[in-house]
């Protein structure tokens, strides 16, 4: 097309795709990691659509080497015949157009929601090329663009057979922080998306790398497969119980298992979307398990009158679950547009589970006795932890400032400017006092490991002295008594060894907060420090390196004249190094911890600390693994 005919079509198109390329973050969130993955998504969403409309069986993802990327499924194929309207092939204007895709009305559960369902042509804007192909009819079909414009008008290849599409894209590097994919971050959405559409096989295939990668994610039996999976590692009380059923338009999946752990381990979906900040459905869910727990407990007599009811939370001790709807006008709310809010969903679900769970338990005698068993053994241990809390209070109460003697404070009493480091081990501890700015940093060091909170309850965790200290330091309490508006500092620092103690101690941590402090988590007060992993010397000259690929870009391939220091841990830096390079402001790099890694940090600790020995061993062959990659 050439720039001196534009059709009021065409221009319509230019000013839609303009302002995806202008502001890229309100359409798909941001422009680093998140939001290059969120494009792979965007098509994956498109072909799973397909897949939820009886359609599509198969969808691959293949990474290629140059930082392409291509989503194809063996759906009906997008339409290629002319658009009445827009005057082009219906596939161009699906490519093209902002918020295109719905026009087109397929029927089924039209996924919509929060980041999802901007369209593709969000894809395209942001790609340098993209390739559409698609076969129908005995034919393929081809068309291509750059940054959002057509540059090849659909040409019909030649016949094939089959049905489906082909979508290839390179993101834009002039876009993007980053354009290289990570496996990890992909194969987690994707198995995610298997466990959630039961039978549909997705294949992610990597050939960036010498070596080919390549897996498949197909589970027959859907989020049953999910709970089974997530509860690999614990010890269940009984089998899976799920249900699965549509009322009123809303599609109710759920899979649920309690464990002989202490810890809910929830997820909840609408349309395939991660409901982080839950919503109608989930509170259905958790309304229907308190109500046929507890009147299970009373009919057997298992509860007695003069008792009280058992509590929610008591009821979803070692409760491993997932619930998925899908409805066809999702309403999603919240700050991170992740919470459902249609109203009815809450009632539906309601009935469904409680049906299902009542005649379960009738059923089951001896697993609903097991099951009321560990609720009731929750509601004790939440008294006595109760009692453990006031018990510590009154003794804080009694030592004057109440702070612990091993927290070197920071001069300054507004939280907003303050911050604490919680440092492995006394002799860093030291290190890190004379490095640090005495009017906004404080330092506490946190000796040894800390206690084991995954198999401890709560009134043991208190009895831990590096806990106590810590939760007395930050000053906001914890569990149900968590008081944000008392937090001491507003950047509390995790500040480790790089080696397997360190990321012990940091997992550990990290599950800690999440657990107990979780706004603390969910409102980004969580850092984690990041030491160099290199000091370089050449004559005077002297640099850090936080990688490896930042390591080469000093010292090029071969290296020679330059003295590499690898540091292993904090102590073989002195104070002045240390400051410098991790916890001068302007200086330092630090990466804030999100949501997704304390709920990661959280899986590790279970898979370090269960009760399970082959899953510890297997952590750590993997760690060392991947140690070794490291000193490559
Ligand atoms: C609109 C209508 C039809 C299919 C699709 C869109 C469609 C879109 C995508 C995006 C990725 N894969 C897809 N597969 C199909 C159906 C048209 C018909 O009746 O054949």
């Amino acid at each position: 097309m050439s720039s001196n005919n534009y059709t009021g079509e065409q221009i319509e198109v230019l000013k839609g795709l303009e302002a995806v390329r202008k502001r890229p973050g309100m359409y798909i969130g941001n422009t680093a990691e998140r939001g290059l993955h969120q494009l792979v998504y965007e098509a994956v969403d498109n072909a799973v659509d397909e897949a939820l409309a009886g359609y599509a069986k198969n969808v691959s993802v293949i990474l290629y080497k140059g930082g392409a990327c291509s989503v194809e499924d063996d759906g009906r194929g997008i339409p290629v015949d002319l658009h009445a309207e827009e005057k082009m092939p219906s596939v161009e204007v699906v490519m093209t157009i902002l918020h295109a895709g719905g026009k087109f009305g397929k029927g089924g559960y039209k996924v919509a929601g929060g980041l999802h369902g901007v369209g593709i042509s969000v894809v395209n804007a942001l790609s340098e090329e993209m390739v559409t192909r698609v076969k129908r009819d005995g034919y393929q079909y081809e068309i291509r663009f750059s940054r959002g414009l057509t540059t090849q008008k659909l040409k019909r290849l030649g016949r094939a057979e089959g049905q489906g599409t082909y979508q290839w894209f390179k993101p834009d590097t002039e876009m993007f922080e980053t354009t290289e994919f990570h496996w990890d971050v992909l194969a987690k959405r994707l198995r995610e998306l298997a466990f959630l559409n039961r039978g549909l096989a997705i294949v992610l295939r990597d050939e960036r790398g010498d070596q080919l990668r390549e897996r498949t994610f197909k589970f027959d039996g859907g989020i049953i497969s999910f709970v089974e999976w997530l509860n690999e590692k614990k010890d269940p009380l009984h089998p899976i119980v799920s249900t699965h059923n549509e009322r009123d338009g809303v599609d109710v999946e759920v899979a649920m298992q309690w464990t002989d752990t202490y810890n809910e381990l929830i997820y909840s979906y609408a349309n395939n979307i991660n409901t982080t900040e839950g919503g109608m459905h989930l509170t259905g869910f958790r309304t229907a398990i308190s109500n046929a727990v507890n009147a299970y407990a009373r009919k057997r007599g298992m509860l007695k009158e003069s008792e009280s009811n058992l509590s929610t939370d008591d009821c979803m001790e070692g409760l491993t679950a997932v619930v998925s709807v899908k409805l066809v006008d999702p309403q999603f709310e919240g700050q991170t547009k992740t919470k459902l809010g249609n109203a009815k969903v809450r009632n539906i679900v309601y009935g469904l589970l409680n049906e299902r769970l009542d005649f379960f338990f009738e059923e089951n005698p001896k697993f609903a006795r097991a099951i009321v068993d560990k609720c009731m053994q929750a509601q004790r241990a939440r008294e006595a932890a109760k009692k453990a809390r006031d018990l510590s209070r009154r003794k804080n109460a009694l030592d004057g400032s109440g702070l612990p003697g091993k927290l070197v404070d920071c001069k300054s009493t507004d939280p907003k400017e303050s911050e604490i480091f919680l440092v492995e081990g006394d002799s860093a501890g030291g290190t890190a006092k004379g490095g640090r700015d005495p009017n906004t940093q404080a330092i506490l060091p946190l000796r040894g490991k800390i206690i084991n909170v995954e198999k401890a309850r709560l009134d043991k965790v208190l009895a831990n002295e590096e806990i106590r200290t810590m939760i007395t330091a930050l000053g906001t309490g914890f569990g149900d008594e968590f008081d944000e508006s008392k937090l001491r500092y507003h950047k509390i620092i995790v500040m480790t060894d790089a080696d397997v103690d360190g990321s012990h101690i940091r997992t550990l941590l990290l599950t800690f907060f999440y657990r107990q402090m979780k706004p603390l988590v969910e409102n980004g007060y969580v850092y984690i420090a990041q030491p160099p992993l290199y000091g370089i010397r050449k004559g005077k000259k002297q640099w850090y390196a936080y990688s490896e690929i930042e390591l080469k870009s000093v010292v090029g391939e071969d290296g020679k004249d330059f003295a590499i220091q690898q540091y292993k841990g904090l102590g073989e830096m002195d104070a002045e190094q240390l400051a410098v390079t991790t916890m001068e402001v302007g200086n330092r790099r630090l990466k804030r911890i999100t949501v997704e890694d304390a709920v990661e940090a959280e899986q590790i600790f279970t898979d370090l600390m269960g009760d399970k020995v082959e899953s510890r061993k297997q952590y750590i062959f993997e760690y060392a693994r991947s140690v070794k990659n490291l000193d490559l």
